[in-house]
């Protein structure tokens, strides 16, 4: 078994700029100039600790490279495209689409780098180069839509792999889990009325985009029933997550049958998230990695590739990301000093209103076929 991996220096270049958190800062507003939630921190520091751990060794490195115009339109309209494209060339970037989404100079390299490191993992599952792969790309994508860039990401990189998978390899069928904590909103209307692309978004009820990820979005036209949404209350830990894996997310991949698991892996639900209310631990994520390959191995012999997102605790999320990807090479190196601490937060048991959720999105699994 081996596991790819991508990562490229440039990531850490994209620009988000002096944003306070969200907004540009307005000294007449009482805003202070900081940094843009979406900054190089936490996926910097993920990179620099898998290294350092020595998980690296166990890796096969494969290199990035720039998704075509062809390839980001299968997902994204020409307009898209040629408005990132060409506000990518003035000396102070631009907007990936809602004006909370910067962009420095070069953005539009970098966010075809991001979307073609995924293709690249992609490619090498499918080829059987690797049994599995980790793609840390920046900027993130799962909230892009076809005609704009919104929250942090200008184009769908999972989404735009994806359908390079249908389109260039001949892969039939594909699941796409959404773990990060914000609801997979553009992954998800890539392949709204599409019954062989299966998306499953586990998302903190209601926190981005404002009112998306209701559990009765489910699809449209032929696509009824494959998209499924866990929309879960704040709070929950690690025994909510993972009873969403066990009664909604094995359970639907294992009647859906793909022949190729992908994931929109953010570190955002962590208990040290500054932009969620969540509990998750890297205990916790490295159990969902395992459940994830357990019905990977009985569905579509292992194959999965994983597309990093969110995550905006620069301590935390290096050691949320070397749990998964040492899960997903079969190794362990350091230990999580955080998990302790984390672990032993109070609530991490199932509570009966997520239970709820959990149901109710579980109902929705007998209309999945295979
Ligand atoms: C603004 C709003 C946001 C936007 C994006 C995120 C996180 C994205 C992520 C969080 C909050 C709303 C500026 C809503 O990590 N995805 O994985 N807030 N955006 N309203 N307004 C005015
Ligand atoms: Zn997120």
């Amino acid at each position: 078994m081996t596991t790819g991996y991508v990562y490229h220096e440039v990531y850490g270049w994209h620009d988000t700029g002096t944003n306070a958190g969200l907004f540009g800062s307005d000294p007449l507003a009482g805003i202070q100039p900081y940094q843009h939630f979406e900054n190089a921190e936490t996926k910097r520091r993920m990179h620099e600790l898998i290294v350092v751990s020595g998980l690296i060794d166990h890796l096969t490195r494969i290199a990035p490279r720039h998704a075509t115009e062809d390839e980001l339109l299968r997902i994204h309209t020409p307009e898209h495209i040629a408005r990132i494209k060409s506000e990518s060339q003035l000396p102070k970037g631009g907007d990936a689409g809602d004006g909370i989404s910067p962009f420095g100079k070069g953005g539009y390299e970098i966010a075809a780098l991001a979307a073609g490191g995924v293709i690249e993992a992609v490619d090498a599952v499918v080829e059987g180069r690797v049994t599995n792969a980790y793609a840390l790309v920046r900027p993130p994508g799962h909230h892009a839509i076809s005609s704009m860039g919104m929250g942090f990401c200008i184009f769908s990189n999972l989404a735009i792999a994806a359908a390079h998978a249908i389109a260039a390899r001949g892969v039939e069928r594909i699941a796409i889990l959404d773990w990060d904590v914000h609801h997979g909103n553009g992954t998800q209307s890539a392949f709204y009325g599409n019954p062989n692309v299966l998306t499953i978004s586990i998302h903190q009820d209601n926190v981005f985009p404002p009112g998306s990820g209701a559990l009765n979005e489910r699809g449209e036209g032929a696509g009824v029933g494959y998209a499924l949404n866990v929309p879960l209350p704040p709070g929950t830990g690690d025994g909510g997550y993972l009873s969403a894996m066990d009664e909604v997310v094995t359970p639907a991949i294992t009647s859906f049958r793909p022949d190729l698991i992908l994931v929109a892996s953010g570190f955002d639900a962590s208990a040290m998230d500054p932009l969620s209310r969540q509990m998750v631990t890297s205990a916790g994520y490295r159990s969902m990695t395992t459940r994830l390959m357990d019905v990977a191995a009985a569905t579509c012999d292992g194959r999965i590739a994983m597309s990093h997102e969110g995550g905006y605790s620069p301590a935390y999320v290096p050691f949320c990301g070397l749990a998964v990807v040492e899960t997903l090479a079969g190794v362990t190196t350091v230990p999580d000093p955080f998990l302790p601490i984390v672990g032993g937060f109070a609530g991490h048991e199932l509570q009966p209103h997520q239970s709820t959720v959990i149901n109710e999105a579980a109902g929705f699994v007998k209309d999945i076929h295979g």
